[in-house]
This record gives structure tokens, C-alpha cells and sequence, in this order.
């Protein structure tokens, strides 16, 4: 059996470093130092690429693309998951909805002030009970009327989303993600987020 493995040599110990004797002198010590600041750089680096978890990323763009349920909470109001994929869909199947269910696990009422989507392509209703409030679609495509719903603690409803994949045209085709925004008058606007693959 041929060994395709190359072996390093009994004696080299390329892992560890050999403390600077007297003898070794300058050069050796000059090499400790240079490799001390290299560590230092990586570990400020490192430092600096973590995430600030005390801020709420609220940008469509940063949404994460990190799949399964995501049970989020801010102030009272929470929902089911905070991204959805619908999977491969296609233009000739038309349109696809999906429900975003909502609670409020808070200990105060909270007011639904307003619901949009980031795209003309994507609408979503707020429901509460046999109430059914929208539906609502982008800001800036016509006044979007505000919800002004009451949400006491215990209550439950849901934001019924639909996207229509063929309202981009031909070109819609391939990943899209769209993200739909409800804002109340107690916390941090709460994002959902969903994608979906889109064939012709
Ligand atoms: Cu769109």
C-alpha cells in the first residue's frame, strides 16, 4: 500500500513556538513581535465584524436568510415566524398567499397603526376575529389607509400575505424576497419576511 500522505518529519514542531532564548537573539524576537501584532489585528477584526445584538436590525437588506420558524418578539406583539419561503411557484399557477399569525403576549393593548409591503407585487390584510382590515400594498402606490386596530393582550389574528409572482412580467423569474412591515404604536415596526423561487 502506497502512503499518499505527506508525513512532516519526526523532528519539526511547527505548532508550537519556541520561546526567544538569549541565544537566538534579535531576529527570533522580532518575528514574536510581528506575529503578536498579526494576533492582535485578527482579534480587532474579528471584534469588529461581530454583530451589535442591542440594535434590532430593521432593514429589508439585512434580513437573514435563515431558514425554519423564528418565533420574534418585541414589546407585546409577536408572531408565529419571521420569514417564510413558498419554495419553487410558478407565474401560470398565479398567485400565492400565506398567513403570518400574530398574538399579544404583552400585558398592554397594543394599536396596529399600519401595514405595508415593500412591493407592488405583494399585499397583505390584517385579520382580527371576522374582521378583515386591507387589503394593503406598497407605500407610494396610491394613500395607504392606515389600520388603526386595537390588540389586547391575549388576542390573536394574523396578516394574510399574497404575492402575485407574475405582476413583474416575464422577467420576475428567479428569487425574489419581499417583506411586509406592521407598525404599532408599542414597539419597533415588527418585519415578516418571505421568498420564494419564481419559474415562468
Ligand atoms: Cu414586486
Amino acid at each position: 500500500m502506497a502512503k499518499t500522505q505527506t508525513a512532516t518529519s519526526p523532528g519539526s514542531n511547527n505548532n508550537s513556538i519556541e520561546p526567544a532564548t538569549a541565544a537566538t537573539g534579535g531576529s527570533n524576537k522580532k518575528f514574536l513581535i510581528a506575529a503578536a501584532i498579526v494576533v492582535a489585528g485578527i482579534g480587532a477584526m474579528v471584534l469588529a465584524g461581530m454583530p451589535d445584538k442591542t440594535k434590532p436590525s430593521q432593514a429589508p437588506d439585512s434580513v437573514q436568510a435563515r431558514p425554519g420558524p423564528a418565533p420574534m418578539t418585541r414589546g407585546g406583539l409577536s408572531s408565529s415566524e419571521s420569514r417564510f419561503d413558498f419554495g419553487s411557484i410558478s407565474m401560470a399557477a398565479g398567485k400565492v398567499s400565506h398567513r403570518f399569525f400574530l398574538a399579544n403576549r404583552g400585558e398592554a393593548p397594543i394599536m396596529i397603526k399600519k401595514l405595508y409591503t415593500s412591493c407592488m407585487c405583494t399585499t397583505a390584510e390584517f385579520v382580527k376575529g371576522i374582521r378583515r382590515f386591507g387589503p394593503f400594498g406598497m407605500p407610494g402606490h396610491g394613500d395607504i389607509a392606515s389600520v388603526n386596530q386595537s390588540f389586547v393582550p391575549g388576542e390573536r389574528g394574523y396578516v394574510e400575505v399574497v404575492f402575485d409572482p407574475a405582476a413583474h412580467g416575464p422577467a420576475g423569474v428567479g428569487p425574489i424576497e419581499r417583506v411586509v412591515t406592521i407598525e404599532s404604536d408599542a414597539q419597533a415596526p415588527l418585519q415578516l419576511a418571505f421568498s420564494a423561487y419564481v419559474t415562468p
